[in-house]
C-alpha cells in the first residue's frame, strides 16, 4: 500500500497532471495546491480536446468549461458553462474561497473570473472549430466510449474523433489531507447550456476527510442520476475498498439501465485515507495515472464490466 503523500488523475494525461501536483505535494505542500496545479496542466494543453482550452464545443460551437474542487475541510466551489476563460480550476478555487457560494454558472462565472484578475481568453481553436464544423455535416449527438485516450494520443489509439472528457484529481498530502479537482469541457456537441456531472459536488467529486474521495468520468448524466462519487465515498465509509466502492456505484447505473449500458462508459476512481486506490468502469479502456514517492508514472487500466 503506497502511502501519503499521493496523487492519482483519471486517463493517461492525468500522468503529466499528476507530476505537476507532485512538485507540491513532494516538498510537503497542501494537497489543494496539489489538485489545482496538477488540473491547470490539461486545462492548459491544446493537444487535449477534452479539458480547457482546445476542448470541442457545444453543438452551436461554444466551449463552455464545468470544474469543482473540494478541500479536507469540506469546502467546495464550482463553475459550470463557463466561457472565456482558460482555467476553470482557479476559478472554482475562488468561488470556494472569496465568495458565501458553490456554484457559479454561465455569464455570471465568467464575469467573477473577469472580476479576479482573469483574462477574456478565446477557447475555441482552430483545430476544434474544424472538428465541430465536421460534425456539423451530420450533427449527431453520440457521446463515444474511452474518447478521452483517444482524442489525447490519436496516434496509438485511432478512432472516432469526436466527443471528450475529464480529468478527476484526488491527492492526499503528507499531513493526511485530502483534497480533490475535477475540470472538463463537457460532452463535446453538447446542447448549449448543459451541464455535466463534472462541476457538481457528489457527482463528479466528493471528498470526506475522514473516509476519502472519489471522482468520475464518462456520461455525465448517468453519474448524476447516481450522486456517483458521493456514492462511492459513502461506500468506503461502510468498509468498502476503494475498487469496491467503484465497482458497486458502476454496477448501480448498470442496474438502472441494464439495455444501454453496451454503448456507455462511465468510470470511478477512488483514494481512502491510508493512500489505498481504485478504480471501476462500466467499460474496458478507462485507464488512471498513479503518483507516489515510488514512481511519478505509474499507468493503471482499470477493471470493468464490460
Ligand atoms: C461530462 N463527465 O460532462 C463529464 C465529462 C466527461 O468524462 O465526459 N467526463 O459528462
Amino acid at each position: 500500500v503506497p502511502s501519503a503523500p499521493i496523487v492519482i488523475s483519471t486517463w493517461d494525461f492525468g500522468i503529466p497532471a499528476n507530476q505537476a501536483a507532485w512538485k507540491i505535494l513532494s516538498n510537503g505542500g497542501r494537497a489543494l495546491d496539489a489538485v489545482e496545479a496538477g488540473a491547470r496542466i490539461p486545462e492548459a494543453d491544446l493537444n487535449n480536446h477534452s479539458v480547457g482550452r482546445a476542448g470541442y464545443p457545444d453543438r452551436d460551437g461554444y466551449v463552455t468549461l464545468d470544474a469543482c474542487i473540494m478541500d479536507e475541510q469540506g469546502n467546495c466551489g464550482a463553475v459550470a458553462a463557463m466561457e472565456n476563460i482558460d482555467h476553470p480550476i482557479s476559478v472554482a478555487r475562488l468561488v470556494m474561497e472569496k465568495t458565501p457560494h458553490v456554484l457559479l454558472v454561465g455569464a455570471g462565472a465568467t464575469q467573477f473570473a473577469i472580476e479576479n484578475g482573469f483574462k477574456k481568453t478565446k477557447l475555441l481553436t482552430p483545430e476544434s472549430e474544424k472538428a465541430w464544423r465536421e460534425w456539423l455535416k451530420e450533427a449527431k449527438y453520440k457521446p463515444t466510449i474511452n474518447v478521452e485516450n483517444k482524442l489525447y494520443r490519436p496516434d496509438k489509439l485511432p478512432g472516432n474523433k469526436f466527443n471528450h472528457d475529464t480529468i478527476g484529481m484526488l491527492a492526499l498530502d503528507a499531513k493526511g489531507n485530502m483534497s480533490g479537482a475535477c475540470t472538463t469541457s463537457g460532452m463535446a456537441f453538447k446542447l448549449h447550456g448543459r451541464v455535466g456531472d463534472s462541476p457538481i459536488i457528489g457527482a463528479g467529486l466528493y471528498i470526506d476527510n475522514e473516509v476519502g474521495g472519489a471522482t468520475s468520468t464518462g456520461v455525465g448524466e448517468e453519474v448524476i442520476r447516481n450522486v456517483g462519487s458521493f456514492l462511492v465515498v459513502e461506500l468506503m465509509r461502510q468498509g468498502y475498498t476503494p475498487e469496491a466502492a467503484c465497482k458497486a456505484a458502476v454496477q448501480r447505473i448498470i442496474n438502472k439501465k441494464p439495455d444501454k449500458v453496451k454503448d456507455l462508459q462511465v468510470g470511478f476512481l477512488a483514494l481512502n485515507k491510508k493512500g489505498e486506490y481504485g478504480a471501476y468502469a462500466i467499460q474496458q479502456g478507462f485507464s488512471f495515472a498513479v503518483c507516489t514517492a515510488q514512481k511519478q508514472d505509474l499507468l493503471v487500466q482499470s477493471k470493468s464490466s464490460f
